[in-house]
């Protein structure tokens, strides 16, 4: 059986749809971020970063970790034979766009996000450079739609990492109509049964839009208490 390790952030629901769509069965354990779950010795054991998403698997003769959502897709992908094109060049180029995710889109557009809409004071320098690089990131895939009906020619993981993260454009400084491929495919992503569930997961532990973080809240997330030797 499948224990993974959640919260409904982009990272977590790039997993919760790959689990749908390939009907997995799992047990969902809720690591609540904002209450600062993620820094118990029982999880940090599984996620050593102190970050969801992870996932163990117990089998009779051993047990396996991993953290990181990249390669908690890789080891899906791979273990069941699908979305990763089987062609080696289509599949390096789908790994090359999870890539790209993981080091450039995932992380700039979280801190965009995060100075745009978390920090406590209005750093304008920090809101123009990620919003920025924001954009044109988005650019960058928005040109790489236009030839490709999905980011590389066939729905793969690459298209599960992406999708998550332009779930809140507005909080990245992105006007989404500027980027017509993006809005193309994200309507292609969104027909698709597996990938509306897997968004769905867990959304009632989410907070309402417009409520802030309590004090203790963004102490766990973004305070001193996320920079302590552990
Ligand atoms: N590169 C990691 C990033 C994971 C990540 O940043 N997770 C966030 C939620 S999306 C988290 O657990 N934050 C809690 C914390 O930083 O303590 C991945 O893709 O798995």
């Amino acid at each position: 059986m499948i224990d993974f390790y959640y919260w409904p952030t982009p990272n977590a629901r790039k997993i919760s749809i790959l689990f749908e769509e390939l009907n997995l069965k799992y047990n969902l354990i809720k690591i609540d971020i904002n209450k600062g779950e993620q820094f118990s010795e029982k999880f940090l054991e599984i996620s050593p970063n102190n970050k969801i998403p992870a996932i163990q698997i117990k089998k009779s003769n051993e047990t396996i970790n991993l953290f990181e959502s990249g390669a908690i897709l890789l080891y899906f992908a791979e273990q069941y034979k699908k979305f990763l094109p089987h062609d080696l060049n289509i599949k390096c180029k789908a790994i090359q766009w999870l890539f790209w995710q993981m080091g450039g889109f995932g992380p700039m557009l979280g801190q965009a996000h995060h100075f745009n809409f978390y920090a406590k004071e209005s750093i304008e320098y920090a809101q123009n450079r990620y919003s920025k690089e924001s954009y044109r990131l988005y650019n960058v895939l928005n040109n790489q739609l236009r030839d490709n009906e999905w980011v590389v020619g066939e729905y793969s993981i690459a298209d599960m990492a992406i999708f998550p993260w332009t779930r809140t454009p507005e909080r990245q400084g992105i006007d989404l109509n500027e980027f017509s491929e993006v809005l193309r495919w994200k309507k292609l992503m969104n027909n698709r049964p597996a990938v509306i569930k897997g968004m769905n997961i867990g959304n009632e532990l989410r907070k309402e839009p417009d409520k802030k973080l309590t004090d203790a809240e963004y102490e766990n997330l973004f305070g001193d208490k996320q920079y302590q030797k552990r």
